[in-house]
């Protein structure tokens, strides 16, 4: 299946946080990354007062079902030093599942799609520039409406990128 994913960090480095995340879903066996988004300098959303948060999407293709692949994804945060306890306070990695073309679950340990994507825009900016992702509709509205409905919440498009290995940023000569 198709899935997209929201990486974000706020603790320690974040960029090589989320670098690690992203390495660390490219060895998966079962899963392989199809695309990354830009990396933004976000203003924290929510929870007490903390550090901005460096957030990205990513799409993956992942042959397994959505339980499994939030199983996978909390094992990536957990060997990244996560450490839950706040909600929605400071983070070394969180990597949540957005959402999947085919799939949905609504469980109380997983919604997918994620009960607060379209009221984020750390979360819209990055998804919408992944492939197709303009075409993803929740209650009856493009995610192109969702983001245009947000208050200004501040965001920034930085000059990291992924190169298909790493996080970097481009060297100026
Ligand atoms: N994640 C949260 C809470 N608030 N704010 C920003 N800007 N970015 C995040 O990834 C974020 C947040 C809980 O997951
Ligand atoms: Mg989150
Ligand atoms: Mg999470």
């Amino acid at each position: 299946m198709l899935l997209y994913l929201g990486l974000g960090s706020n603790l320690g480095q974040p960029v090589r946080y989320l670098a690690a995340g992203l390495q660390a879903l490219q060895t998966l066996p079962n899963a392989s990354l199809i695309a990354v988004s830009g990396i933004y300098r976000t203003e924290p959303i929510g929870g007490p007062k903390q550090d901005d948060y460096f957030n990205l999407a990513a799409l993956i293709s992942y042959s397994g079902t959505l339980q499994q692949a939030l199983c996978d994804c909390q094992a990536i945060e957990h060997q990244n030093q996560r450490i839950r306890n706040e909600r929605w306070g400071p983070r070394t990695l969180d990597i949540d599942l957005l959402y999947s073309p085919h799939e949905l679950s609504n469980t109380e340990r997983l919604e997918v799609p994620h009960p607060r994507l379209t009221e984020r825009l750390f979360v819209l900016a990055p998804l919408l520039q992944l492939p197709e992702a303009d075409r993803i509709s929740i209650n009856n509205k493009v995610l192109k409406e969702w983001a245009a409905l947000q208050d200004a919440q501040h965001i920034q498009l930085t000059p990291h990128h992924w190169n298909g290995a790493d996080i970097v940023e481009p060297i100026e000569i």
